[in-house]
């Protein structure tokens, strides 16, 4: 959807975002990048609260993991402490996944003469039930502050997906001379004609022994690139030895190169890059949709199989427009697989032959999930109106 960027009004330009890192990295990596989106897409002045700089760090490099304060652009960013320490309240305050705010800057929220727009900034999911939460209000009791529920979504009723106003446009502008420049600046070899390229970022997943068995038996050439952590503590458990320096570990029809923790940006591209994403969590799920590549996602599992529902949520969407039903079923079976401990061997098979008409879905997928705006731009928006 071709729109502008919604203005900020001037007595709604200071946001704090407050951020706390629970485990692994999507609570930063959709916090930075709404600060991001909002900062540079909106021109808002945006603090972030973040109380794991370590995590912060690895995509963002810039940051500095013992200041107290820093810049990153326009960005200030704050280490987030249980001594918080008495400053102005913004206009806007984002909370984001029901972080918790400091007691004593909710206190000082409340003193405000106007008090500041409070956001509850929502995990994702496609269920159907996030339409009729989106924007609720909560007035909190014995006070004059509401907090707003803010959720993400796949639907023009729900808060839409975080998305820079020029993503498409750069990914479109990724070329082939641009793809050959960033596999360079990994160290990794150009491409051949004949090989499948698959980026692979994933929790501890029980299936990977056999996927990792099955394109090694071919029938085509894979080459992996293995994200740290989980991803590359299995495959060289599988391997049974461990990546030689910068060099790849080879076997059949499979090569493995292990990655660094790239930039955000960095990210992106490689799955720009990619014929396949293996990804997990939030952000990166997200940022596989609007790579429009086909992908597989390991979704973060939850205390009594809660993901379960979320994973067919998504599946339902996503799948409706994929025709035949045989090749939704195909894609369904595979990511199931992955999820459950299925037999992810056939499902790979299956999923790799139907490959080039995921393809082209994912294009007509992401034009889709572009109606529903961005969330940085609904936001924006929703703010305004208060
Ligand atoms: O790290 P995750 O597993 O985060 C998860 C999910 O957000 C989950 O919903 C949440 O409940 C849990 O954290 C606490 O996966 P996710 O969401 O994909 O976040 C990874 C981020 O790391 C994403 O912003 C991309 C970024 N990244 C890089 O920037 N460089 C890299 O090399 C890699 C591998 C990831």
């Amino acid at each position: 959807m071709r729109y502008n960027a919604a203005t900020i009004e001037m007595n709604m330009r200071r946001w704090d975002i407050f951020c706390r890192v629970v485990d692994n990295y999507g609570d930063i990596g959709v916090c930075w990048r709404l600060a991001r989106q909002l900062a540079e897409d909106h021109g808002a002045d945006v603090r972030l609260w973040v109380d794991d700089l370590a995590s912060f760090s690895k995509l963002c490099p810039s940051i500095s993991t013992d200041a107290t304060e820093q810049h990153v652009g326009s960005i200030e960013v704050r280490r987030w402490t249980d001594d918080f320490p008495s400053v102005d309240v913004a206009e806007v305050v984002v909370e984001a996944f029901a972080c918790e705010l400091p007691a004593s800057y909710i206190d000082a929220m409340a003193r405000r003469e106007v008090a500041p727009v409070w956001i509850n900034l929502e995990y994702l999911s496609a269920e159907g039930w996030v339409e009729d939460c989106h924007r609720l209000a909560s007035p909190r009791s014995n006070s004059t502050l509401t907090k707003h529920f803010f959720f993400p979504g796949f639907t023009p009723r729900t808060g839409g997906l975080p998305r820079e106003r020029r993503l498409l446009a750069d990914r479109a502008a990724f070329d082939s001379a641009a793809e050959a420049e960033f596999w360079s600046s990994l160290g990794t070899p150009g491409r051949s004609a004949d090989e499948t390229r698959i980026s692979l970022f994933c929790y501890e997943n029980t299936a990977l022994p056999e996927l990792l068995r099955t394109w090694s038996e071919g029938p085509c050439a894979v080459r992996l690139l293995v994200t740290p952590g989980a991803a590359t503590a299995q495959v060289q458990r599988w391997f049974g030895r461990e990546f030689p320096g910068t060099g790849p570990l080879e076997t059949g029809f499979l090569t493995a190169h292990a990655l660094p923790f790239l930039p955000q940006a960095a990210f992106d591209r490689l799955l720009w890059a990619c014929d396949v994403n293996f990804v997990r969590g939030e952000d990166s799920f997200v940022r596989a949709q609007w790579a429009q590549r086909p992908f597989v996602w390991q979704i973060y599992p939850q205390a009594e199989n809660v993901h379960l529902a979320k994973l067919d949520a998504f599946l339902d969407r996503y799948l409706a427009e994929l025709k035949p039903p045989s090749m939704a079923e195909a894609v369904r079976r595979c990511w199931q697989a992955w999820n459950f401990d299925g037999d992810i061997g056939a499902g790979w098979l299956d999923f790799a032959e139907n490959r080039q008409s995921v393809e082209r879905h994912g294009k007509v997928w992401a034009s889709q999930l572009d109606q529903a705006g961005n969330l940085a731009n609904n936001l924006v928006c929703f703010v305004s109106g208060k």
